[in-house]
């Protein structure tokens, strides 16, 4: 069992930042209320997990806390400055009584106005337009509609569904793939379970990954999907790169079977150089930043001091993760 905090003792609290990073702004309630430090590399984390009641990982891209696991008994929250939390988790953590949330909810719109960017950019051929107006060519061309246009939204959570409300007003025709199958809705035209993945890619011109990396989405996009989406369709990714089989997605965009792919996520970030997607000019390459919106920091410490405030009332704490399902408890994936 965890020790419990000493009556009147300040609560410690542990920001996890990459090794070049300040203390994220808007931090400054919890820097008030509590013993706040910084750590940046492995070594200052060691030195300070052990006091820690409270660890926030702004670092979310790297595992980093398994290493220190065994120092870290007083830890009672981990708090994930990210929507995903793929990163966070292990075993051991899973197993604990160590409660994890994550910062649901925050990018969910931006991230929707980045897939209908990507869509509109496809249908209007805005890329070409880009590399013509660069060599300073006049070329009229027809381009695509979007309205009437068949998406899939693969992952039906909150991201997926601000994606399919947002394409939905463009006129879009949208269905879901979630964890089971269920009726429409004001977003979903329909909502498919995991069974009816191949078939649902079938009927989409676009599909567009917003599911959690888990064991069970981990490789989930592959050859067979591809190969089961009609001629000429085109594929994004906001969730993250290993739900996808990157070499597959390359085959199938150099085949001429999908026509294109607006990529946020890869397997290996940064995408190296020499990558193929480098010089696909079917694809749209963004350095995972789809929902970054300038003042996204400050919107995600918004939720920490909140649930920091909770914490320290002794209040049931916002967007506590499943961590066995990885989801927050309640969430309609
Ligand atoms: C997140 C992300 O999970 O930015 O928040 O990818």
């Amino acid at each position: 069992m965890r020790s419990e905090q000493a009556a009147g003792a300040r609560t410690k609290v542990v920001v996890l930042v990459p090794e070049d990073e300040e203390m994220p702004p808007g931090l400054d309630p919890v820097t008030e209320l509590a013993d706040v430090h910084l750590a940046r590399t492995d070594a200052e984390l060691s030195e300070v997990i052990g006091e820690a009641d409270i660890l926030c990982v702004w670092d979310f891209r790297r595992p980093r806390l398994a290493r220190f696991w065994p120092e870290a008994s007083n830890l009672k929250w981990v708090h994930a400055s990210s929507a995903g939390v793929d990163a966070v988790l292990f075993d051991e953590l899973v197993r604990s009584d160590v409660l994890v949330t994550n910062t649901r909810g925050v990018l969910d719109d931006s991230i929707a106005e980045y897939v209908l960017g990507a869509i509109l950019a496809f249908t209007k051929d805005l890329p070409t337009s880009i590399r013509l107006q660069q060599k300073g060519k006049w070329r009229h061309r027809d381009t695509e509609r979007s309205a009437g246009r068949r998406v899939l939204v693969l992952g039906a959570g909150s991201i997926g569904r601000s994606v399919g409300r947002l394409c939905r007003c463009a006129g879009m025709v949208v269905e879901g793939l979630g964890s089971r199958s269920r009726p429409g809705d004001d977003v979903f035209e329909g909502v498919v379970g995991p069974d009816g993945l191949d078939e649902a890619l079938g009927r989409a011109e676009f599909a567009v990954a917003c599911l959690p990396l888990t064991a069970e989405t981990r490789g989930m996009i592959g050859a067979d999907q591809f190969a089961a989406m009609p001629p000429g369709s085109r594929f994004i990714n906001v969730a993250r790169g290993p739900v996808v089989d990157e070499d597959a997605l390359v085959r199938a965009l150099d085949s001429g079977h999908l026509a294109g792919a607006a990529l946020d996520v890869f397997v290996q970030e940064p995408l190296p150089a020499g990558h193929p997607f480098w010089e696909m000019e079917q694809v749209i390459v963004t350095a995972h930043q789809a929902g970054d919106f300038v003042g996204w920091e400050e919107a995600f410490s918004a939720v920490f001091v909140e649930n920091f405030r909770r914490f320290e009332r002794g209040e049931q704490l916002n967007n506590v993760v499943d961590k066995e399902r990885m989801l927050p408890p309640g969430s309609e994936s």
